[in-house]
């Protein structure tokens, strides 16, 4: 169900989705806060509620991380993936075979190449300026084949105790193939009215709420309002951005199922908030800091463990 338009629903949310950020972002250039690329690209995320950085990690840093997920096998059991073989829901340790199918989580637990990507100083940076805090990253899917997500908002899977307060990169590992099951986006979509499910909220529940239903409601909303549909075949190292509510989607694909597509999703909330999962998982509320470039938490993962050597996953969602 839609909330009225303009009802924010006593929801915090980030200034640069308030009616005032383009005044801000005037005033912050003035004040000398931040530069010309910066006032741009501001513009840009709080006009269309995406940016696009083409280029932006250098490739050695893009071939480290890829070359981590390739030899993933190399830790069995100390990573976390989907079970698309097997056709199920539930998530499963990593073995000790190379795989190029199965979706990763949180790799920034694991992997230094992974933290050196998703909280790059330039990505920690611009988050850091929409946030008015440093970013948290709090969920990360490393993606080896396009999982081919329907439409829908993060708000309704990434659940944070400030829904609005959230941001999301996609970062690709290597070029994109057309067909492959890019991502695709509705510009200008994070401005929607609120989409409410069953039990009132932003989160969907997945045993109580119509998707089917809400992914035709989605859709019909961003072409009703003339909402230009984008698909992004990504070339490596370009980091896209993306605000709370921006519907986006993995376009169907053409191209035969398996074929890769390495790109990297991380979730990040302003410090000033906390992931939804703190109330329920109180062992899973550490947050690992670093420094400048923000911190990271993990609901796969107990981080108040962590000393050197990689953590072993012990996820809600195992099966
Ligand atoms: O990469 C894609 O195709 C979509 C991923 C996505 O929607 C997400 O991770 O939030
Ligand atoms: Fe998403």
């Amino acid at each position: 169900m839609w909330a009225a338009p303009g009802d924010g629903l006593n929801m915090r949310v980030l200034w640069t989705d308030t009616p005032y950020a383009m005044q801000r972002v005037a005033g912050l250039y003035e004040a000398g806060d931040i530069n010309d690329d910066e006032r741009n690209d501001l513009a840009h995320f709080i006009e269309h509620g995406w940016l696009l950085w083409p280029a932006a990690i250098t490739p050695d840093l893009i071939d480290r991380f890829a070359a981590d997920i390739r030899g993933h096998h190399a830790h069995p059991g100390k990573f976390l993936t989907t079970d698309h073989r097997a056709n199920k829901t539930g998530l499963k340790l990593s073995g000790s075979n190379p795989d190029h199918f199965e979706s990763l989580f949180d790799l920034y637990v694991n992997l230094q190449s992974s933290r050196d990507v998703c909280l790059h100083p330039r990505i920690s940076r611009f988050l850091s300026l929409v946030f008015d805090t440093k970013p948290v990253a709090c969920q990360q899917l490393l993606f080896q084949i396009s999982n081919g997500h329907r439409v829908h908002q993060d708000t309704s899977v990434v659940a944070v105790e400030d829904p609005m307060l959230l941001a999301a990169t996609w970062i690709a590992l290597e070029d994109v193939r057309e067909g492959s099951g890019e991502l695709a986006f509705y510009d200008r979509s994070h401005r929607l009215p609120h989409y409410l499910f069953k039990d009132g909220t932003k989160r969907t529940n997945f045993a109580e709420d119509d998707q089917t239903l809400y992914q035709a409601e989605m859709e019909a909303a961003c072409e009703r309002e003339g909402m230009a549909y984008d698909r992004f075949v990504a070339k490596k190292g370009d980091v896209f951005f993306w605000t709370a509510d921006l519907v986006h989607r993995s376009h169907p694909g053409t191209l035969p199922e398996g074929t890769s597509r390495l790109s990297c999703v991380t979730h990040y909330h302003p410090a000033t908030t906390t992931p939804f999962w703190f109330r329920h998982h109180q062992n899973r509320t550490k947050a690992i800091d670093l420094g400048d470039r923000g911190a990271y938490v993990s609901l796969h993962y107990t981080l108040s463990e962590q000393k050197n050597g990689m953590l072993v996953p012990v996820s809600p969602y195992l099966r």
